[in-house]
């Protein structure tokens, strides 16, 4: 498929799609590559992103089927940070109160991963159930008391939930509404498992973050979409859902929005504001976007002669975090084991394996003890502090860290 496809959008159909950046034909930013693996080929695809005129979403050109993303080889656990967690248990405790949650209400989650969120809720004695496609995860989940079914949602499940008499008070859609192809059968099925008077809560990473903040690397195939609260406004109201209110969150994700979604048209202050600082942005507007890829290049060549002129000097640098965007990041960027000799993660699932593409081990954070690396590149970025709070044996050593984005530069 090429850019110049009349690809449609994921969310209008819109056939006028206007691509903005290049990150070229690249491995699977999730597919791990066992020891044994190394030498066979990996598969990879074009990883262009577009903007719509139409409706303003943000969104990748290529379309990798799901079941390749997030099912045959797909080893992120979302309780391997903190900082996700206590966002998670904040999130979780202030819909029990505001919500006035109990045990005749029901609570789902899309994309439960491994419980990490449901299980607040489980403690608190509110009937929960997660949805998520990826086995492992929702194994993971059933196993700590979190009821879940291992499956895709959408308008089909939806159906069958609501035959079954199962409709949702609360609906939790945490970084899912980036990873679906087939959007609006998914909108579809939350209006329809929604009740009258209930909430939805989608949360994904803002646009404007990734523009303003260059965070290019947060750009693979498993995120065919990138919202503003235009966008999300506009792909709502096609399933008669609105938005409601919206929360920013600057530290997580490299800066996500929280927008409340319900049945009924009731905009708060902050909804009206954010709609009209985007117009007045132009993010509605392809301009807005059109200088990014000059952006991205700089950034990229300037981290590659930050670590090669380190590396040139004689000194060794790893990689922190073996995130899908670090796999973007190394592969854009040419970031290659002559570079970055290897990778540290502290998910078991991920360790041993290597990365997309550049091939990195992975390894436990432990071995920094006695690899001593001089500098740590933090692929991982969005997690800075939880990491430098883990390391401070490490940075007390003289070890030093480097952040990527939105300037590469070695951390005081
Ligand atoms: O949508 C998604 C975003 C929101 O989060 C999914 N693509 C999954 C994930 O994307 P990612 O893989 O780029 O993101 P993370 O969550 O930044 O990945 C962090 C990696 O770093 C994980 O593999 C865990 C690891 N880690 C670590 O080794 N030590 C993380 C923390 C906080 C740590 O202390
Ligand atoms: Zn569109």
């Amino acid at each position: 498929m090429t850019a110049e496809a009349a690809v449609a959008c994921r969310s209008c159909g819109g056939l006028d799609l206007h691509p903005f950046l290049d990150l070229g034909v690249t491995p699977l930013a999730d597919a791990l590559v066992a020891a044994d693996n190394l030498d066979a080929p990996e598969e990879r695809y074009p990883l262009q992103v577009a903007f719509c005129p139409d409706c303003a979403l943000v969104q990748i050109l290529e379309e990798v089927p799901p079941h390749k993303l997030f099912v045959d080889n797909y080893r992120y656990f979302s309780s391997y940070s903190d900082a996700v967690l206590e966002h998670s248990r904040r999130h979780a405790t202030s819909l029990i109160d505001t919500r006035r949650l109990g045990p005749d209400s029901l609570v789902v989650e899309l994309a439960s991963n491994d419980g990490y969120l449901l299980r607040n809720f489980v403690v608190a004695g509110v009937p929960v159930l997660g949805i998520d496609p990826a086995p492992d995860q929702a194994a993971a989940a059933n196993a700590a008391g979190v009821p879940t079914i291992d499956a895709f949602f959408g308008s089909d499940v939806a159906e069958t939930l609501r035959h079954d008499g199962r409709v949702a008070d609360v609906i939790i859609a945490n970084n899912v509404l980036a990873h679906v192809p087939a959007l609006n059968d998914f909108v579809a099925g939350m209006a329809m498992l929604l009740a009258d008077d209930g909430l939805i809560t989608i949360e994904s990473p803002y646009v404007r973050e990734l523009i303003d903040r260059v965070e290019f690397d947060t750009i693979y195939h498993e995120h065919y979409c990138y919202y503003s609260c235009t966008s999300m406004e506009r792909l709502l109201r096609r399933h008669q859902l609105h938005l409601n209110d919206v929360e920013f969150f600057p530290d997580l994700h490299g800066g996500t929005l929280r927008w409340h979604v319900g049945h009924h048209d009731d905009p708060s202050d902050r909804v009206v504001e954010y709609l009209q600082r985007e117009r007045d942005a132009g993010v509605d507007r392809f301009a807005y976007y059109q200088a990014f890829a000059i952006r991205v290049e700089d950034v990229a060549d300037r981290l590659r002669t930050l670590i090669g002129d380190l590396v040139a000097s004689g000194a060794t640098v790893a990689g922190y975090g073996a995130a899908a965007k670090g796999a973007t990041l190394l592969n854009y960027v040419g970031l290659g084991t002559d570079l970055v000799s290897f990778v540290v993660d502290r998910n078991p699932h991920k360790q041993g394996r290597h990365m997309p593409g550049t091939h990195q081990p992975i390894e436990d954070p432990a071995v920094l003890g006695e690899r001593r690396p001089d500098y740590l590149l933090l692929l991982a970025w969005n997690f800075a502090a939880e990491i430098a709070a883990q390391q401070r044996d490490y940075l007390a050593g003289g070890g030093l860290m480097i952040l990527p984005v939105p300037e590469p530069r070695i951390m005081p």
